[in-house]
């Protein structure tokens, strides 16, 4: 098929309460959703950027900005292209993994609902549903966390994630260990703590949590592989992995067992895929992350985390965790997991009337 053109919009969508993690606080988000528009239909994309560059160096703005200028050109005067074609044609520009995953799904999913193939089948999805995780910000006291929890695992979520900072961690983790028992329990850190805080991180460890996410920033892997012999609770990469390249070397280092494929960090589901078969290669499991993303993003990361080797719950909660209207329809938790799935593409329509009550620009970019 050929692009014809990329609709680019950003939409508004307000949190159904504020998100804290040791980055900042979180209230409402700022999207840039792309409609490929190709010869063969359409197919949605989602960029997973924030509006600051605080979890990475990338933000709304800028992916905005490369998409328009840079990547963008480099699809669009192609006479023909797939999906497959996007990662070797993008290369040429460093970086930008959310925004060029973004183009890739755009066209993955105009690709597939073209021949009428789901993003799972696509995968090669083992599961016709996936359990769910939820990802907990830091509360303002003990008592607020333990009541926002017990919510959760009343609804069902089949394991907590606990964000933590130098100063929220030990306490709230004891807290919550107390007073859920055996629920299935782990903490990230959005690279908030330095290798010389390795003693107090091992604090941590009676609490038998599942993994410690990111502890140290992006670029120490070396000494995630240092602090991996300080701790016993396993070592999970997010903002680390940035590439199946950069997951092969952590791999070897020993600076994590276990890896959280977020598919938008990555630059896209290709690549996520690709980490997904190395780490079963080297016998490591991993899970779906998240990025607070709507029904579009959502779509794609269930799909992708019905995979054999996504064998831990991810942080793919349901559409009410995030926003009190979803621009799909919403995803819903049942016994603690979300169904995949199963129509062509993303297998999820686009409530176009709501999005465009919502979309505060919006751009149409052609060869
Ligand atoms: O580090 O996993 C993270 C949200 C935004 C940016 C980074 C992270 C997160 C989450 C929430 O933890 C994941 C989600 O529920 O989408
Ligand atoms: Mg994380």
């Amino acid at each position: 098929m050929k692009l014809r053109a990329v609709e680019m919009r950003r939409i508004h969508l307000s949190l159904v309460a504020p998100f804290e993690t040791s980055f900042g606080v979180q209230t409402e988000r700022d999207i840039l959703l792309l409609k490929a528009i190709t010869t063969g239909g359409e197919g949605w994309g989602e960029c997973v950027a924030g509006e600051e560059p605080t979890y990475s160096s990338e933000y709304v703005d800028g992916c905005q900005h490369v998409l328009v200028h840079h990547l963008l050109p480099r699809l669009m005067d192609q006479a023909r292209i797939e999906a497959e074609d996007v990662g070797r044609l993008l290369r040429p520009v460093h970086g930008h993994q959310m925004a060029k995953s973004a183009i890739e799904m755009a066209i993955l999913d105009a690709q597939l609902r073209a021949r009428g193939e789901s993003f799972a089948a696509y995968f090669g999805a083992v599961r016709p549903a996936v359990d769910s995780g939820v990802s907990v910000g830091i509360h303002k006291s003990i008592p607020e966390l333990l009541e926002t929890v017990g919510d959760y695992v009343e609804q069902g979520y089949r394991r907590i994630k606990l964000k933590i900072k130098p100063g929220w961690d030990v306490e709230p983790v004891r807290a919550v260990r107390e007073r859920f028992g055996s629920v299935p329990l782990q903490v990230d850190a959005n690279t908030a703590y330095s290798l010389s805080d390795a003693a107090h991180l091992a604090e941590l460890d009676p609490f038998d949590l599942l993994l410690i996410e990111q502890p140290l920033p992006e670029e120490q892997v070396l000494a995630h592989a240092e602090l991996a012999t300080l701790v016993r609770t396993p070592i999970c990469l997010d903002e680390s992995i940035t590439s199946a390249q950069a997951a092969a070397d952590a791999i070897q280092l020993g600076a994590c067992r276990i890896i959280n494929i977020k598919p938008g960090r990555v630059g896209g589901y290709l690549e996520a895929r690709r980490i997904h078969d190395l780490c079963a290669e080297y016998g490591l499991p991993v899970w779906m992350g998240g990025m607070l993303e709507t029904g579009i993003g959502r779509a794609g990361n269930v799909a992708m985390a019905a995979m054999p080797n996504f064998t831990l719950p991810g942080d793919t909660s349901a559409s009410d965790r995030y926003y009190h209207r979803d621009i799909t329809a919403a995803f819903v938790l049942r016994e603690g997991r979300l169904d995949v799935p199963a129509g062509p593409g993303l297998g999820v329509e686009v409530d176009l009337e709501f999005l465009d009550s919502i979309t505060h620009w919006k751009q149409t970019v052609t060869a």
